[in-house]
């Protein structure tokens, strides 16, 4: 080997030898579709911060209103001594509207994320806001069994989980995300925020705004395919494409070929129809009824629901 050579070549890190077997395997897939975790790079990040700011996306400032105006009364149904968990934690901006509304010395905040250095970060600037608040983070994959810090005599466990992103799992995945969550949270309870089931327009509008921020996060996982992995394709190659189908209650978002192409990704050549899609992601809207009952089956017992007046989105407290 020449000494030097090597120095040069990036080392593909676990995460990007697992993007790049995830890609292979879904477009050698039919119909072709890939997990929206690969949305999430740091400029996935960004543009998904830019789309809870767009006007046409109103899940995120509905859910803030909800817990900023009821955020006491949703408290009361934790209890005084509680092991607050929040799953999929990321900035941890929300979950401030529920400990502002706490007492301190009351609440132990277990955030539980898959990535690490944002989780820490994120901790990092909620101990500065939250002083003495007892904080312990927990780096994992929460739809995956994991083991959380043990609950002390008298407190329960009540787990947050707001945003809507139970409506990125499939009706399985939200099942088996539910079991384990009531099984974890028995004694305790849930907190979560759904996306409600509306007008079509108002949804499809969401998810195909004028600024094309969608179209961006959307085109994002094909961005990083092309710089973290080498795939080459023609750069206009694919199109942002989101639509509401109503046979299963969700937003659709795919990336569509433009005209028949090549993706070539490594070793491997991947052909494309004109008009033929890569399902990247699935955002399934529900009654607030129907939830309740996906829920019961899980093992919880549906209590109080908090709604905006349009009836858009709602937060549900769910016993365990
Ligand atoms: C994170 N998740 C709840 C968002 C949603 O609405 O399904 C992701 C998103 N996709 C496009 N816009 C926003």
């Amino acid at each position: 080997m020449k000494p030097g050579l090597d120095w040069h070549q990036p080392h593909p890190s676990a995460e990007s030898e697992q993007f790049a077997a995830d890609l292979h395997a879904a477009l050698s897939s039919a119909p072709k579709a890939i997990s929206p975790k690969y949305f999430y790079d740091e400029a996935g990040s960004k543009l998904f911060e830019q789309i809870c700011e767009l006007p046409e996306y109103y899940p995120t400032r509905t859910e803030l209103a909800l817990l900023q105006t009821h955020a006491a009364d949703m408290v009361r149904h934790f209890g005084p001594q509680v092991q607050l968990v929040e799953y999929g934690a990321g900035a941890l901006r929300k979950v401030r509207l529920l400990l502002d509304a706490m007492p301190r010395d009351g609440v132990q905040f277990v955030p539980v994320d898959i990535s690490g250095p944002h989780l820490l970060a994120a901790c990092d600037g909620l101990a500065g806001d939250y002083p003495g608040l007892a904080i312990q983070p927990l780096v994992a994959d929460f739809t995956r069994p994991h083991t959380l810090p043990l609950c002390a005599e008298g407190t329960r466990r009540v787990g947050f989980f707001p945003g809507s992103s139970i409506g990125n799992f499939t009706p399985a995945e939200a099942d088996a995300f539910l079991r384990l969550a009531a099984g974890e949270l028995a004694g305790g309870g849930l907190l979560i925020g759904i996306d409600v089931v509306k007008d079509h327009d108002v949804l499809h509008a969401a998810y195909n705004d004028a600024a094309g921020v969608t179209a961006a996060f959307n085109l994002n996982v094909l961005r990083r395919a092309q710089c973290e992995l080498g795939a080459e394709f023609p750069s206009d190659g694919f199109e942002h494409l989101a639509f509401y189908n109503p046979a299963y209650q969700r937003i659709e978002m795919h990336l569509r070929a433009t005209r028949p192409l090549e993706l070539r990704l490594g070793d491997e050549v991947y052909l494309f129809n004109e008009g033929e899609t890569l399902h990247t992601e699935h955002s399934h809207k529900y009654t607030v009824a129907g939830f309740q009952a996906l829920a019961q089956r899980a093992g919880f017992t549906p209590g109080k629901v908090w709604a905006d007046k349009n009836g858009w989105f709602a937060v549900l407290w769910l016993e365990a």
